[in-house]
């Protein structure tokens, strides 16, 4: 357990154990503990409380950017399902992103599966009408439905698809059934296999992005051996430093309004995998 910080002595529920009042902190993490439509391992309805305890074992001080960005303010708060379906709860979640974005914050929402990601994306869209959304997992998330859900994991992207620019990073598990939405209409896809080249990638996110930019990060398109505990893991992602090397240079080349970190699943006896979550989020505050 790390020792008591200069901010007071650790929270428990808090991120980085850090507590900070809503006003005036600059970020805020959105816990949204929502699973419902799982097809392979289950398991991210943990993620949110397992990725605030991965959280207490980061130093508050950052080793790159060699700085305590805690110290900007980051203000948790959990949404919890009630049990809720997607039908009931998604509207309860783009409320509560909504009215944090109102207040001007930059909100960091961890789930749960990915289909979240439909519930927040339209509450950045009415904010920031040009946005484009970074969609960073394994998995191309295009289909309308699956398995008889529209809110299914694996039709994250789909409703954002139909909507505003979405481009794919990461991509190396299309289903056939969704083969032909991809590098089509809104979307621009550059699949694992063509793209192990990061420096030549990155130009080509950032032309295919507008200006405002949603990140919409699934853990499963770092490597299952970065971050072993999602749901439906595939070989070939990003290393840790590949994929903060994309991040970063997105965060650095556009003006990224809001984030989501979903499908943590977390493997009993090994912390690795919130704790690098956690890290991630640190880090891209950082970034920010
Ligand atoms: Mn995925």
């Amino acid at each position: 357990m790390p020792t008591p910080t200069p901010a007071g002595p650790v929270v428990p529920g808090q991120f980085l154990g850090v507590k900070a009042p809503l006003e005036p902190a600059r970020f805020a993490v959105l816990l949204l503990p929502f699973e419902k439509t799982t097809s392979y391992r289950k398991g991210t309805a943990q993620g949110p409380a397992r990725f605030i305890e991965g959280s207490l074992g980061l130093e508050l001080w950052d080793e790159e950017l060699r700085r305590r960005t805690y110290r900007a303010g980051i203000h948790t708060l959990r949404l919890p399902t009630r049990g809720q379906g997607a039908a009931a709860y998604f509207p309860r979640v783009q409320a509560a992103a909504a009215g944090l974005l109102d207040r001007g914050k930059t909100v960091f929402s961890i789930g749960g599966e990915h289909s979240l990601s439909q519930a927040l994306i339209p509450a950045f869209l009415r904010r920031h009408p040009g946005l484009s959304v970074l969609h960073f997992d394994a998995h191309a998330d295009l289909r309308p439905s699956y398995a008889g859900s529209p809110f299914s994991h694996a039709c994250a992207l789909y409703p954002a698809s139909r909507r505003c620019p979405v481009v794919q990073v990461g991509i190396r598990s299309i289903g056939e059934d969704e083969a032909h939405l991809v590098n089509a209409g809104n979307v621009v896809t550059f699949p694992m296999h063509e793209h192990r080249d990061l420096r030549s990638l990155l130009p080509k996110v950032l032309r295919a992005l507008t200006d405002t930019v949603y990140l919409s990060i699934d853990l499963d398109g770092f490597d299952p051996s970065v971050i072993p505990g999602v749901g439906t893991p595939q070989p070939g992602g990003f290393s840790w430093y590949e994929g903060l090397d994309i991040l970063r240079g997105v965060i650095k080349g556009k003006r990224v309004v809001g984030v989501d970190v979903m499908e943590l699943c977390p493997i009993d006896g090994d912390v690795s995998s919130e704790l690098a979550a956690a890290k991630l989020v640190y880090r891209l505050m950082g970034y920010l």
